[in-house]
């Protein structure tokens, strides 16, 4: 039996210098970035995630606007070490976005969850550049016409070169980026959006996501950015998942977006996809040398009870998650009649359950995570 075989030997002085460590995929990404990923991975290999919230500082189910206030820390004691924000309509040149939140006040909050060292992730919901309709309009070829040559790849820059202003202009005390979390395309494995499935080759996709992560790099020198690729939850195999996967230079962490429906009584068969599609998608990380984390997820209006330790927890801290990101507690929503909301306010039924999450050694809120930096 050959014991120090030479390729062993080398392989093992690789690893051990950091040759094949996992690394941000900005080659000229800024110091922020850089440790901010290096936090994240360090985290997983702890076996803790981060706990996110959507939109958590702006609005919760029975207030809006009310500095301080978070319906997570209403329960908690603490805030979420991960804030979720939406761009949707900040292409179009609005004040505030498709759910209302004025752009100004975003970046307030974007500067404040900064200065409290804690973590940022964007999504945005594009306007349909062929239609100008919302991002729910399906209408297939936008993602052909977008890219270059496309007759819609103009007004797709001018899309992103109002995004870019936005980002570059979130800056911390030092003048310095502040690293954001972007996830380009959520989503993409569904049909809901015009760059679902319905509406575009993965070809296609695979060049407009290209196109998009170079423009911001390289032409509007973007270097903050950790890009996190984020499909549905009902892919079978990796080739499914992996449908607009642009390539391991342009991309960080490997996500999906999650959702139980109907009654309490499908918590099991929830759990079980869960655990199945964190299971394939750890392959997918570890074959790419890639972090992962479930980039959105919830249960409207929580009517189990004990969801959150009973149904998600356990797998999620069964796997090497960087982060989860329950969505937004818009309240009650005009349009749609109806309540939306995934994380409970004081006051719900679910409010205990949800502290008894908060307790678990591998959830981190905003204290756990600050301390877990402040110790670099
Ligand atoms: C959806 C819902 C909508 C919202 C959209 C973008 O899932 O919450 O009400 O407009 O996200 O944030």
């Amino acid at each position: 039996m050959k014991i120090f075989s030479p390729i062993i030997i080398l392989v093992a002085y690789f690893m051990s210098n950091g040759v094949f460590a996992q690394k941000i995929s900005d080659s000229h990404a800024t110091k922020e970035a850089i440790l901010l990923y290096n936090n994240l991975l360090k985290t997983t290999q702890h076996k803790k995630y981060l706990v996110g919230h959507q939109d958590d500082l702006a609005y919760g189910v029975h207030w809006k606007y009310k500095n301080g206030k978070s319906d997570v820390k209403d329960v908690t004691g603490d805030y979420p070490a991960l804030y979720g924000w939406e761009l949707a309509d900040l292409e179009l040149g609005h004040d505030v976005n498709i759910d209302s939140v004025p752009f100004d006040k975003m970046k307030d909050y974007i500067r404040f969850a900064d200065k409290h060292r804690s973590v940022v992730t964007i999504s945005w919901h594009i306007n349909n550049p062929v239609t100008g309709k919302n991002a729910w309009d399906t209408t297939a070829g936008a993602v052909k016409a977008i890219l270059p040559g496309g007759e819609k790849h103009a007004i797709y820059v001018a899309y992103l070169n109002k995004v870019a202003a936005f980002i570059q202009d979130l800056k911390d005390e030092k003048g310095e980026l502040i690293p954001i979390l972007y996830r380009p395309f959520h989503e993409l494995t569904g049909n809901w959006f015009w760059w679902g499935v319905q509406g575009c080759t993965p070809e296609d996709l695979q060049a407009a996501y290209r196109f998009t992560v170079d423009y911001l790099r390289n032409e509007r020198q973007l270097h903050n950015l950790i890009i996190v690729y984020n499909t549905g939850d009902r892919f079978t195999n990796a080739s499914e998942f992996l449908r607009g996967y642009p390539g391991d230079d342009y991309v960080d962490v490997v996500s999906f977006d999650t959702y139980q429906y109907g009654e309490p009584s499908n918590s099991k068969a929830f759990g079980e996809n869960l655990d199945h599609k964190l299971a394939l998608l750890q392959q997918i990380a570890t074959e790419h040398n890639k972090m992962m984390a479930v980039a959105e997820m919830g249960y409207n209006k929580v009517p189990d009870r004990k969801w959150f330790t009973q149904t998600v927890s356990p797998f999620l801290a069964k796997y090497p998650i960087a982060y989860t990101l329950f969505w937004r507690n818009a309240g009650f929503k005009p349009k749609d009649k109806e309540e939306e909301y995934y994380v409970p306010y004081k006051g719900h039924p679910a409010e205990e359950n949800f502290k008894g999450y908060y307790k678990l050694p591998e959830t981190l809120f905003a204290n756990d995570w600050q301390k877990l930096v402040e110790k670099d």
